[in-house]
């Protein structure tokens, strides 16, 4: 089904259909909980320029949006599928780089000795604040079967997992979000025109000429998960352009929200941006010395508009 829509020149990359299964069965049991759900895409995309790929094509995405906000919208009660970039921030643990935990950690003990036993490890409180909590907060979410972590690398293992995610959370309705917040590729070397091997310099200056990435929001909105409420992410670097660019896909997709954001200024500024409003959400200087982050604004604004639809549509 995949290779329909997406067509040859996306053929499907291993390990899609064993994923499709797993995202099927959680969103199952969620949907029979009554649970709202939401797939969050986060980070960005590779996109090879060789078969036998030693160059590639990325972006500047580090997946800290979809992380904060995958723990916000657990901390609201919504399951999360979260379809990330491999190595990209994780929840719950990107506030924790192996720096700070490698010198805080030591180990304990370990009972009995060997490696069989119970190895305690041990730490002074303030130089990992908020460890503990963190790892309760993903352990809880893991073992009640609110959270799954699906990871991609390439455009086209990307392209393939939103198809499968889409149609599992479908039958959810009006209870599932896609928060598209992963800064997808807009350009792509078709493996038709891909040289297998590693381009040679010796063939002198590189030219390269990239196809369209067939926007999926399209085939997502109208056939996917068409009672699904769906926002997607604007990012520009020209302030002036970007609420006119959300407002034309807003109109050109017919979902739901965009949000929109600038590249220096995305940690700490945004605008919701639907059909009829638009809503500045922003970090204060104090707030943001708090450790507050604006994924909290998004993801609170974002549920009080889900219910909404959800009301509306029943
Ligand atoms: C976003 O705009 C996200 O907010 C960011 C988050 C990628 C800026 P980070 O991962 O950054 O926390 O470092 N995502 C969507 C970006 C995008 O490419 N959108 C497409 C576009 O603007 C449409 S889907 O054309």
């Amino acid at each position: 089904m995949a290779e329909a829509i997406l067509g040859s020149e996306f053929p499907e990359p291993p390990g899609v259909a064993r994923n499709a299964a797993l995202m099927q069965r959680f969103a199952a049991q969620l949907g029979a909980q009554g649970r709202r759900v939401v797939l969050i895409t986060s980070g960005g995309t590779k996109v090879p320029l060789e078969a036998r790929t030693v160059r590639f094509l990325d972006n500047f995405s580090s997946g800290r949006r979809g992380a904060a906000s995958a723990e916000s919208f657990l901390r609201a009660g919504y399951g999360v599928l979260f379809l990330h970039r491999a190595r990209s921030a994780f929840p719950f643990a990107h506030h924790f780089p192996p720096q700070a935990w490698l010198s805080a950690l030591r180990p304990a003990r370990s009972e009995p000795e060997g490696p069989g036993g119970r190895l305690l490890l041990e730490a002074e409180a303030a130089a990992l604040p908020g460890f503990a909590d963190a790892l309760l907060s993903y352990q809880d979410a893991a073992n009640a079967g609110t959270f799954l972590a699906v990871e991609f690398t390439t455009l086209n293992d990307y392209l393939h997992l939103l198809q499968a995610a889409a149609q599992a959370l479908s039958p959810l309705g009006s209870n599932a979000m896609f928060y598209l917040a992963a800064a997808v590729s807009d350009f792509y070397v078709p493996a038709s025109e891909m040289p297998e091997h590693k381009i040679q310099s010796s063939g002198g200056p590189l030219q390269i000429t990239m196809k369209m990435v067939p926007k999926m929001l399209s085939p997502l909105v109208k056939d996917w998960a068409p009672k699904a409420f769906v926002i997607s992410f604007k990012l520009e670097t020209d302030p002036s352009v970007v609420i006119d660019h959300a407002r034309k896909a807003l109109e050109t997709y017919c979902h739901q929200v965009v949000v929109a954001n600038i590249l220096e200024s995305r940690r700490s500024y945004v605008v919701i941006v639907t059909k009829d409003s638009e809503t500045q959400l922003s970090l204060s200087d104090e707030e943001m010395e708090k450790g507050m982050e604006i994924e909290e604004k998004i993801v609170s604004n974002l549920q009080s508009r889900h219910i909404a639809f959800i009301n509306e549509k029943n």
